[in-house]
C-alpha cells in the first residue's frame, strides 16, 4: 500500500464534482442527550449504558452533548465550518416511543427533527439522514426480541421509516436506512460490547449464541432495509425524488506475508466476511459470498427467492464507513464456531515489521490512508455504484489533557495529517476513475462513544463536558478541512 499525495497537493485541485457534498456526521444516540425529554421512549443503548461495567467511565448517554437543546447553536458552527451538508440519525424511540407499527407516534420528537432540518436548509446545509444507527426501542427487544425475530420485527421497522419519509421527505433528499448493519449485529450478538449485549462468551453477558444470532440479525437488518427502501421507492421517491441506500462498515485488510498465497486469499476473504456479507446481497450477487457459505454452513441463513429479489439492488448508493487496516495472516487450523472473520487473525504489523500506520488515541485505530486507497478501489471495482463515504475520522492522542482555558487552540496536527492523508485518497481515487459523492468526517464534536463512553474523542471540536452547556471549542483540523474541500471542488 503506497500513500497517495496529500489532499493539498496541486494535482488534486478542482478534482471533485460541483456538487460533491462534504460535512460532519453524527448518531443520535451519542449527540442528542434528553434521553427521556418530550415523550421519547428508551432505547436498547439507554437500557445497556445503566448495566454497571458496560461503558469504559461508567457514563451513560443521558446527555451526551446535549444536541438535543443545542441544535441551532450547532448549525450555527457547522456554518462556521463551512460544512454544504450534515449527516445525522434519527432515534426511533423519540419519534415511535415503543417502537412498534400499531404504537402511537410522538409528535414532539418528530417535531425536533423536523425543526433540525429547517435549521440546516435555512442554512444551506444539506441533511442527510440515517434512520438507524443502533438505537433500537427497548419495547421492541422487550416483546420480541428485536431483530432476532425477522417476521415480527420487519413490519415495525418498515412502519418507521414510513412515518420518517411522510414527515421529513419532503425536505430530507438523502435517506440511509442503517448505519454499519455488520458492526451493529457482531458487537451486540457475537462480542456483547454493544447493546443488547448478547453473546455465547461465559460468564459476560446475557446468554446468546455468538454462533449463529449474529448471521441472523444481519439477515433481519438486509430484509428489512430493502422493505424500507421498496416503500421509498414505490409511496414517496416519485414525488419526493431523492435517493436511499445502505452504509456499511468495512476496514481494509491486507495480507501478513504478500508472498503467501495462502495470507493473500485470506485478506481477500477478511474483505469480504466483513463487507460483501452485505454488500454482495444489496450490490452484487445478491446473495451472501460463497466463502461464508462454505465456513459457516447452514448457520449462515438464505434468502427465499423473494427476499433475494428485493434485496439486489437496494441501494442508490454505496453508503462507505471506513477507519483502518490490519495486516491479515491465515490460520491453518479449522474455524472456531464463533469465528466471524473468515478463519484469520489481525496484526498490527506485517512480516517485515512495517507498522499498520501511525497511532491515534484509539487502539484498535491507526491512519492507513494507503489502505484507504486500496479500499476504495476494491469496493468501486466489486461493485460499480457511486460511493457516498458517511464516516471516516480518527482521536489523537492527549487531547484529554486540552485546557480550554489555556487562550491557545488545539491544535490537531495528528487529526489535520489524517485528513491530508485520507481525504489525498479520496482525491487519488476519484482522478482514477473511482465515482465519489461525498466525505463525512467523523464526527461533528466529541461525543459519547458507546462503550467507550466519553474516553474517546473523535470531533472536529473539543467539548468541555464538565460545563453545563457542553461548550465546543472547534480544532483547528475543522477548518483545515474547509481549506481542502475548496482546494478540492471544482467551482
Ligand atoms: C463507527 O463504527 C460508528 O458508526 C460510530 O458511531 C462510532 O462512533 C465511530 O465509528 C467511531 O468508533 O474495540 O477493538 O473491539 C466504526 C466501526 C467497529 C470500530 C467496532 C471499533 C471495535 C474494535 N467500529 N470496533 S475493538
Amino acid at each position: 500500500m503506497k500513500d497517495p499525495p496529500i489532499a493539498s497537493s496541486p494535482e488534486n485541485a478542482s478534482v471533485l464534482r460541483p456538487d460533491f457534498f462534504w460535512g460532519f456526521a453524527t448518531a443520535a444516540a451519542q449527540v442528542e442527550g434528553a434521553w427521556d425529554a418530550d415523550g421519547k421512549g428508551h432505547s436498547i443503548w439507554d437500557n445497556f449504558s445503566r448495566i454497571p461495567g458496560k461503558i469504559i467511565d461508567g457514563s451513560t448517554n443521558a446527555d451526551a452533548t446535549r444536541a438535543y437543546d443545542l441544535y441551532k447553536e450547532d448549525v450555527q458552527l457547522l456554518k462556521k465550518l463551512r460544512v454544504n451538508s450534515y449527516r445525522f440519525s434519527l432515534a426511533w424511540s423519540r419519534i415511535i416511543p415503543l417502537g412498534g407499527k400499531d404504537d402511537p407516534v410522538n409528535d414532539a420528537g418528530l417535531q425536533y427533527y423536523s425543526n433540525l432540518v429547517d435549521e440546516l436548509l435555512a442554512n444551506n446545509i444539506t441533511p442527510f439522514v440515517t434512520l438507524f444507527h443502533w438505537d433500537t426501542p427497548q419495547a421492541l427487544e422487550d416483546r420480541y426480541g428485536g431483530m432476532l425475530d425477522q417476521a415480527r420485527y420487519t413490519p415495525d421497522f418498515e412502519r418507521y421509516a414510513r412515518v420518517c419519509f411522510a414527515a421529513l421527505g419532503d425536505r430530507v433528499k438523502h435517506w440511509i436506512t442503517y448505519n454499519e448493519p455488520g458492526v451493529y449485529t457482531l458487537a451486540g450478538y457475537a462480542a456483547g460490547v454493544h447493546a443488547p449485549g448478547r453473546s455465547s462468551l461465559p460468564g459476560r453477558n446475557d446468554p446468546g449464541d455468538s454462533s449463529t444470532e449474529p448471521f441472523i440479525v444481519a439477515h433481519t437488518e438486509l430484509v428489512s432495509h430493502a422493505h424500507a427502501v421498496k416503500i421509498y421507492r414505490e409511496e414517496f421517491k416519485p414525488k419526493q425524488k431523492g435517493v436511499i441506500g445502505i452504509t456499511l462498515h468495512g476496514n481494509y485488510s491486507a495480507p501478513w506475508d504478500e508472498n503467501d498465497p495462502k495470507d493473500v486469499e485470506a485478506a481477500e476473504r477478511a474483505l469480504q466476511f466483513e463487507i460483501a456479507w452485505f454488500a454482495d446481497p444489496v450490490y452484487g450477487s445478491g446473495d451472501y459470498p460463497p466463502c461464508m457459505r462454505k465456513q459457516l454452513g447452514d448457520r449462515l441463513p438464505y434468502f427465499t427467492d423473494e427476499e433475494k429479489a428485493l434485496v439486489k439492488g437496494s441501494s442508490d448508493f454505496y453508503g462507505m464507513n471506513s477507519y483502518t487496516t490490519f495486516y491479515v495472516r491465515h490460520r491453518d487450523e479449522a474455524a472456531d464456531i464463533n469465528d466471524h472473520k473468515g478463519n484469520i487473525t489481525s496484526h498490527d504489523t506485517n512480516k517485515a515489521g512495517i507498522s499498520r500506520g501511525a497511532e491515534s488515541a484509539t487502539p484498535w485505530l491507526r491512519s492507513n490512508p494507503g489502505g484507504f486507497l486500496a479500499l476504495l478501489h476494491w469496493i468501486w471495482n466489486r461493485y460499480r455504484t457511486p460511493i457516498y463515504i458517511t464516516e471516516n475520522g480518527t482521536t489523537a492522542k492527549g487531547e484529554d489533557d486540552w485546557d480550554p482555558s489555556s487562550g491557545f487552540w488545539l491544535d490537531d496536527t495528528f487529526r489535520q495529517d489524517f485528513f491530508e492523508g485520507y481525504v489525498g485518497a479520496v482525491a487519488d481515487a476519484v482522478r482514477s476513475g473511482v465515482d465519489i459523492r461525498s466525505y463525512f468526517a467523523w464526527t461533528f464534536t466529541d461525543n459519547w462513544e458507546w462503550a467507550a463512553g466519553f474516553t474517546d474523542r473523535f470531533g472536529g471540536s473539543w467539548v468541555d463536558y464538565n460545563s453545563p452547556e457542553k461548550t465546543r471549542y472547534p480544532k483547528k483540523s475543522a477548518f483545515e478541512l474547509g481549506r481542502i474541500f475548496d482546494h478540492l471542488i471544482e467551482k
